[in-house]
C-alpha cells in the first residue's frame, strides 16, 4: 500500500471543511482581508490541499522558532522549512489582527476568499537569523535571502486555516493532481512503490535515463512531479517546461511514468529544501525520492564559492531517513557514451572511455544560434518545444531606435530599411514613425521633458510588445534625452524576447545646420521665429547619445548606405 502521509494523516483541509464550507464562505465575506503575495499563494495551496501535512496553516511563533532552530516544529516532527504568512505594521493595524481574530485569505488574482485564518499569534522574526539558520548565510546572492529581506513584509501572523475554496488555475489543469488525486490514481494502477523525481528545469536524455533506472533498480514506477509554482529567477517559464515533460512521458517504457505538477515555491534552500521537498513527496503518496547532486542548490554566493556542498543535501535527508519515511534514491549523473549509444551513470564509466556531453551553457548556445542538438543529448519533440520558446536569433524580433535631429533623415532611413527587410521573408515589420506615434499614440502629448519622456516609453512599450512577438520594429522618435532613451531600452531588454530583447540604438547624427538647411516644411523657420516653442536644437537640448550601437550622418551619406550599415550591425549581432 502507498506511503502515509509525514505524520501519518494527510491534512487534506478542503475534505476535512467540506461540511461547513457554506458557512465558511458566508463569513468569509463578512470579516477583515488579506490578498496573497504569489508566494504565500503557492504556500496556502499546499498547505489545504494536504502536501505540507502535517502542517494545519501558517506557523505561529513557537513553530517557527523552532523550525528555524531545530529543523522542527515545536511538537518534535520534522518539518525544516518555515511557512509564514507575512504582513505589514499598517495591516496589522488596519485589519486590527490579534489571536483570536479569524481573516479571510484572498487570491490576489481574482479576489476570491481560499480559506479563512484564525490568528494565533503575531510576531516579529529576525530575518538575518532566518537566513543564517534556514539559508546558511545572510547574503543576498541568495535568492530566498533577497526576497525575505526585500519582500517579506516585518511581521509573521501564525494561525490555523479553514479551507473555503483552492486556488483556480487555467494551465494544464488536467495535469495538476492534489495528494489526495494522486494517491487515487497510484491506488487505482495499483503503483505501490513510486519514485518521485523532482525539477525545475527542462528533462532531457539523461533525466530520463537516470530515472528510468533508479525505477528498474527499485522496481518502481515514476513519478515525473516537476515545480510549477516559483522556481529560481530566470529559470525556463512552467508553460514551456510543462511541453518539454509532455513530450519526455512520452519516451518512458509504456506504463513506467506520470507527470503531475506541483504548485510549489521553492526557495533554493539547499538541504533543507531536500528534506522538505521529501516530505511533500511523501504527502503525494510516493515511496522514494531522487535527490540531486546541489538540490535545490542557488548558485554562487556573494564569494563566488557555492552556498551548499554538493552532497549536503543528499546527506541531510540521510540522517533524517527513519522519520522521513521515504527512501532517498541519490541523483545518478548520466553520461553518454557514443561507442555503445548508451547512458551509464558516470560512476560506473571506466576510465578512458570516451564521454559526450552538453553542458547548460552549450545547449543555451545552441538554441540561440539554432545549431544542430543532437538525438543522443535531447529528443526531437523536446527540442522542438524548447526552439518555439528560445527562437534562434535569425527568428528573433528586435527594435531600432533611430535618435537624431527633426529632419535628420531618420524616416528615410527608416522607410529603406522596412522595404529590405520585407524582402527578406519571416518577420513582419513595424514602422513607428515619430510622427505616427505622436497623432496614434501621444495626441495629447506636448513638447515638454517630462511629456517627450512619457512618448518614448509609449514607444518602448509597443515596440517591446511587438519585438517579444518576433517583428523587426523601426522607431523614429527624435528621441533627444539620454536617460529617456536609457529606461526605454531597458525596458524592451528586459521585455521584448524571452531571452532577453534585441536593442540597438542608431544615433543619425546629421548636423542641426544640415537638418535645418535641407528643411523644406519650414519648421526650423517657425522654430527660429518663436512660433514653435522649445524646439529641440533650437531652444531645447539633444543629448548627444555616447552609447549608440551605430552612428550614421546623412550629410556625409546616403539613405542606402546609412540603411546598409544597419543591415550589417544587425547581421553581425546574427539577427538576419
Ligand atoms: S520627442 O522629443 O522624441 O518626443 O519628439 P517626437 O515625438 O519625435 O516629435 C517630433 C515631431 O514633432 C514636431 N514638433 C517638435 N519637435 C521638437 N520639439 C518641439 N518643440 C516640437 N514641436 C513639434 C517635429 O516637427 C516633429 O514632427 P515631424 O513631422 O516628425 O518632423
Amino acid at each position: 500500500s502507498l506511503n502515509p502521509p509525514h505524520g501519518g494523516v494527510l491534512k487534506d483541509l478542503h475534505a476535512r471543511d467540506a461540511p461547513i464550507r457554506a458557512q465558511l464562505l458566508a463569513e468569509s465575506e463578512q470579516i477583515p482581508d488579506i490578498r496573497l503575495t504569489e508566494r504565500q499563494l503557492c504556500d496556502l495551496e499546499l498547505i489545504m490541499n494536504g502536501g505540507f501535512s502535517p502542517l494545519e496553516g501558517f506557523m505561529g511563533k513557537e513553530d517557527y522558532e523552532s523550525c528555524v532552530e531545530t529543523l522542527r516544529l515545536a511538537d518534535g516532527s520534522l518539518f525544516p522549512m518555515p511557512i509564514t504568512l507575512d504582513v505589514s505594521q499598517a495591516q496589522i493595524e488596519a485589519l486590527k489582527l490579534a489571536q483570536g481574530v479569524r481573516v479571510t485569505l484572498r487570491d490576489a488574482r481574482d479576489e476570491s476568499p481560499l480559506a479563512i485564518l484564525t490568528v494565533s499569534s503575531i510576531y516579529q522574526p529576525n530575518k538575518s537569523n532566518e537566513a543564517e539558520k534556514v539559508f546558511g548565510a545572510d547574503d543576498k546572492a541568495h535568492p530566498a535571502v533577497t526576497y525575505l529581506h526585500s519582500s517579506v513584509k516585518d511581521f509573521y501572523v501564525g494561525g490555523t486555516v479553514q479551507a473555503v475554496n483552492a486556488p483556480e488555475h487555467y494551465d494544464y489543469v488536467e495535469l495538476r493532481y492534489t495528494p489526495r488525486e494522486l494517491r487515487a490514481y497510484f491506488e487505482k494502477l495499483s503503483w505501490n512503490r513510486v519514485v518521485a523525481f523532482q525539477t525545475r528545469n527542462p528533462m532531457h536524455r539523461a533525466h530520463r535515463e537516470l530515472t528510468v533506472r533508479a525505477a528498474r533498480q527499485q522496481r518502481a514506477n515514476v513519478l515525473v512531479h516537476p515545480v510549477v509554482g516559483l522556481t529560481k529567477p530566470g529559470d525556463v517559464d512552467h508553460f514551456t517546461r510543462v511541453r518539454v515533460y509532455e513530450a519526455i512521458i512520452r519516451t518512458y517504457p509504456k506504463g513506467m511514468a506520470a507527470l503531475a505538477l506541483l504548485p510549489l515555491a521553492m526557495r533554493m534552500g539547499g538541504p533543507r529544501e531536500a528534506v522538505w521537498h521529501a516530505i511533500i513527496r511523501k504527502n503525494f503518496g510516493a515511496t522514494h525520492f531522487i535527490v540531486g547532486r546541489d538540490h535545490a542548490g542557488p548558485g554562487k554566493n556573494s564569494q563566488g564559492k557555492d552556498f551548499y556542498g554538493p552532497y549536503d543535501a543528499q546527506e541531510l535527508v540521510t540522517q533524517f531517513k527513519d522519520e522521513l519515511a521515504i527512501e532517498m534514491v541519490p541523483f545518478q549523473a548520466m553520461s553518454y557514451i557514443p561507442e555503445q549509444d548508451i547512458y551509464q551513470p558516470v560512476d560506473e564509466i571506466p576510465k578512458g572511455t570516451v564521454t559526450a556531453d552538453i553542458s547548460g551553457t552549450e545547449l543555451r548556445r545552441r538554441l540561440k544560434t539554432g545549431a544542430p542538438i543532437p538525438d543522443w543529448f535531447s529528443y526531437e519533440q523536446v527540442v522542438k518545444v524548447l526552439r518555439e520558446s528560445y527562437p534562434p536569433k535569425a527568428s528573433q524580433g528586435f527594435t531600432i531606435l533611430l535618435s537624431g535631429y527633426v529632419n535628420s533623415g531618420a524616416n528615410a532611413i527608416a522607410k529603406a530599411l522596412e522595404s529590405q527587410f520585407q524582402q527578406q521573408a519571416g518577420r513582419s515589420t513595424s514602422l513607428l514613425l515619430g510622427d505616427t506615434i505622436r497623432s496614434e499614440l501621444s495626441a495629447e502629448l506636448g513638447f515638454a521633458p517630462e511629456e517627450r519622456h512619457r512618448n518614448l516609453q509609449r514607444v518602448a512599450f509597443v515596440a517591446a510588445e511587438l519585438s517579444r512577438a518576433g517583428a523587426a520594429v523601426i522607431a523614429t522618435p527624435i528621441a533627444p534625452y539620454d536617460a529617456s532613451r536609457k529606461s526605454a531600452k531597458a525596458h524592451i531588454i528586459q521585455n521584448g524576447g524571452a531571452g532577453g530583447g534585441n536593442f540597438f540604438l542608431v544615433h543619425v547624427a546629421t548636423p542641426l545646420e544640415y537638418c535645418e538647411k535641407t528643411d523644406r516644411r519650414g519648421v526650423y523657420a517657425r522654430a527660429r521665429a518663436g512660433e514653435i516653442k522649445g524646439f529641440t536644437g533650437i531652444d531645447d537640448k539633444y543629448e548627444v547619445p555616447e552609447d549608440a550601437d551605430l552612428v550614421v550622418d546623412l550629410s556625409k551619406q546616403t539613405v542606402r548606405s546609412a540603411a546598409h550599415m544597419i543591415i550589417l550591425l544587425l547581421e553581425s549581432a546574427g539577427l538576419l
